[in-house]
């Protein structure tokens, strides 16, 4: 028999603020969780739909330097630019917050700072590329140097874009800084891990055995990462931008996005319910066995909700797990991959302005050819024909021949 819950959080992805959201992200992840939200609210359910941008990572302060502000600029630019669209377009989130508030560094940190306290993390110190020039350790991918195996000049650390080899950054040969071309030395630095292999055992029966009803996609990345053995993951990183480890020595050293953007999810139902007393408290949304809790995702970001997340919830103690975690896999668009970096994209704020009152469209088709079960691919010739033929001829047509029925034999 089927748990029966009280109410529903449901929350959705939070998009980097480093661009503005595109179809792919509409019909992976939020038009889907606004369908589940709104069915809920008309069946009468207690439920809150969760939003949010991750302001923290990489990508916003490349993006910064790149445009040449501030990354405080950058993050507000496209918060406010995608906290507005999706008001424009209808997706029906109760709160649309942000991981760089103060409610939301207080609790990432509070939260880290419990884990902490109760022996919960592993240290390791490991040897890191680090630019000497300009005082910074550098991420794999912001690494080059030349390709040990076919001798390409411009290898990444993580991958030879000529010959395809994945790589680590120690096997390039001269690893120079790819921004600004610097030579690199290796440093030796302290670091927090997640020990997952810990998790290993009742991961595998939580997921494998108790959510069998869980998407074949989301069961079976989550058996190949489980069969593959887990191993410990570093919860923080040697950059400026982020939220503080909050640990004595550790300056300069800041939580790993990934660690702090899904409790953002919990940091902005907080805000709402504390600016909103009839919701009742922000902990019976995360704490009340009788909450269920469904994390609406795309493909990508399957094991940090359903493997990194739950364990960290764990190991805090107090939370609940997810119930359900619908990931969907890509929308393409004319055959190509959507790409926030190659400028590859239909973007909301632009199909809004460019195309105005004409919201249900759009959600319409991107429904229609939802990418649940295997990639699809979103094609104006396609919107055409989904809009004339199914919208207007065959919905249209049947609205109208009900209201001519209703006209003529029930008086209107
Ligand atoms: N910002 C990655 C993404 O948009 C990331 C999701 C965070 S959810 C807590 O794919
Ligand atoms: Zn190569």
């Amino acid at each position: 028999m089927e748990k029966q819950f009280k109410r529903t959080t449901i929350t959705s992805a939070l998009p980097y603020a480093n661009g503005p959201v595109h179809i792919g992200h509409l019909a992976g992840v939020y038009v889907p969780a606004d369908i589940y939200a709104r069915y809920l609210r008309l069946k009468g359910r207690e439920c809150l739909f969760i939003g949010g941008s991750d302001e923290h990572g990489v990508p916003v302060t490349i993006r910064a330097r790149k445009e040449g502000i501030t990354v405080q600029q950058v993050v507000d630019r496209y918060h406010t630019l995608i906290k507005d669209s999706f008001e424009r377009f209808g997706i029906s989130f109760d709160v649309y917050s942000r991981t760089t508030s103060p409610t939301h560094h207080k609790l990432a940190s509070d939260f880290f700072r419990k884990l902490y306290d109760e022996g919960k993390f592993v240290e390791q110190v490991t040897e890191q590329f680090y630019d000497e020039q300009t005082g910074h350790f550098l991420t794999d991918r912001n690494i080059k140097g030349e390709c040990p195996r076919c001798h390409a000049p411009e290898a990444y650390g993580d991958q030879c874009e000529k010959c395809g080899a994945t790589l680590s950054p120690e096997e390039l040969i001269n690893p120079y800084n790819a921004e600004t071309g610097n030579p690199l030395v290796r440093k030796a630095t302290k670091h927090w891990y997640l020990p997952l292999d810990k998790d290993q055992q009742w991961l595998e029966q939580w997921i494998l055995g108790e959510h069998k009803e869980w998407r074949s996609n989301v069961y079976g990345q989550c058996k190949s990462w489980l069969d593959g053995g887990l191993r410990p993951r570093a919860v923080t990183r040697d950059l400026e931008w982020g939220i503080p480890v909050p640990v004595e020595g550790a300056e300069g050293k800041v939580l790993y996005v990934w660690f702090d953007a899904p409790i953002g999810y919990i940091s902005n139902t907080k805000e709402l319910c504390d600016a909103h007393p009839e919701l009742g408290s922000w902990e019976k949304w995360w704490k009340d066995p009788e909450t269920r809790l469904v994390h609406f995702i795309g493909k990508d970001n399957i094991v940090f909700h359903c493997i990194v997340f739950p364990a960290m919830l764990k190991a805090h103690g107090e939370y609940i797990l997810p119930d359900n975690v619908p990931a969907n896999e890509f929308l393409n668009l004319e055959g190509n991959k959507i790409s926030t970096s190659r400028n590859y994209a239909v973007w909301l704020n632009e199909y809004l302005d460019e195309l105005p009152g004409r919201q249900d469209e759009l959600r319409y088709v991107l429904t229609a050819n939802a990418p649940e079960t295997k990639d699809n691919d979103f094609t104006w010739d396609d919107f055409q024909a989904r809009c004339n033929n199914e919208l207007v001829a065959v919905y249209g047509n049947f609205v109208n021949r009900a209201l001519q029925l209703t006209q003529k034999y029930y008086e209107g």
